[in-house]
């Protein structure tokens, strides 16, 4: 018996010499299923290490604001961390092509975007010390306000939600004014009436509670946009290699499920916006087209700014 404790204890000793902590940031709040995903991944990674590489995810922009999470973990303040990847378009533009309007719109045009974007990024990220370990989708973006929107003119004026820059001139086009607001504060905004509406997914309209202060929602699907989750390269090289191995299986098992996740809540999210009292409705064509228009104009703007790296995406994504 006593030297079976002795064992355990000298095992324990040594597990808990290797043992690393890593802190997890994310601008994303508990419900929301990138947060659950990457909450799954940290378990997996916990368990394939038996304890010896622990991570904790860190909700809501608890540990960073959203805007310092990429700088942090090139920093190493944490070893690793996720983000909105399109936050990244005033770096290069290359980080921005999935959140320009109607350009990929299905999980489909999706998943050939980021195969091709995927290459470029990860070029990109390895200039400043950050390997990319996985990317996962929101589902497709729609419009919430408060009554029926028939045209783009209705939108003319109104205080609108958004969360970078291509949002930002997409309100904008649409005579709108924009305001910068996170994810986890939507609800405060509207109740305080700093914004009156908002594109996102369904599942950040369930996750804010949008019945409690919007009443229409339509399902324009203008872009799929995806957050990223990004690892320090040198502490990633820190780990022994069975480490590495079980944080990339864990990872490529991450953006699997991520995007089955996505999809789901796509159909599912859309329902419970309906069962709790928002009107759900297809978009006019006329409505359509005029959205189709800011995205034809936003393209041309992009195409102007973008670096050769960015087009190159581009090229490839519409020669597929
Ligand atoms: N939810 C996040 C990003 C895109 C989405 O669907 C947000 O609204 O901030």
């Amino acid at each position: 018996m006593k030297h079976l404790l002795i064992c355990a204890a000298a095992i324990a000793a040594a597990t808990s010499a290797t043992a690393e902590s890593w802190d997890m940031p994310t601008p994303y709040g508990d419900s929301t299923f990138h947060t659950q995903n990457i909450s799954q991944f940290a378990d997996d990674v916990r368990a394939a290490t038996d304890g010896g590489l622990d991570i904790t995810v860190h909700s809501a922009g608890s540990l960073f604001p959203h805007a310092e999470i990429k700088g942090a973990v090139r920093n190493r303040q944490v070893p690793i961390g996720e983000f909105f990847l399109s936050r990244l378009s005033n770096e290069d533009l290359a980080f921005g092509l999935d959140s320009q309007p109607f350009v990929a719109t299905s999980y489909d045009d999706a998943r050939k975007l980021w195969s091709v974007q995927r290459p470029v990024v990860t070029e990109l990220l390895a200039e400043q010390g950050l390997v990319p370990l996985f990317s996962v989708p929101w589902p497709a973006q729609g419009l919430y306000t408060t009554g029926e929107i028939a045209t783009v003119d209705d939108l003319n004026g109104l205080r609108f939600r958004a969360y970078n820059a291509a949002l930002e001139e997409f309100a904008t086009l649409a005579g709108a004014a924009p305001v910068q607001i996170e994810a986890s504060n939507i609800p405060q905004a509207f109740a305080t009436g700093q914004v009156a509406a908002m594109i996102t997914s369904p599942s950040t309209g369930v996750n804010s509670t949008a019945w409690d202060f919007l009443t229409h929602y339509t399902p324009i699907n203008a872009w799929v946009p995806k957050n990223i989750v990004v690892v320090n390269q040198r502490m990633f090289d820190g780990l022994d290699a069975e480490t590495q191995a079980a944080v990339l299986a864990a990872a490529e098992a991450a953006e699997t499920r991520g995007w089955e996740m996505s999809a789901a809540e796509a159909k599912s999210k859309t329902e419970e916006l309906a069962k709790n009292g928002i009107t759900v409705y297809e978009p006019s064509s006329e409505l359509s087209e005029g959205l189709q228009g800011i995205g034809q104009t936003m393209l041309t703007n992009w195409k102007t700014n973008a670096s050769d790296s960015a087009k190159a995406i581009l090229g490839a994504y519409t020669n597929q």
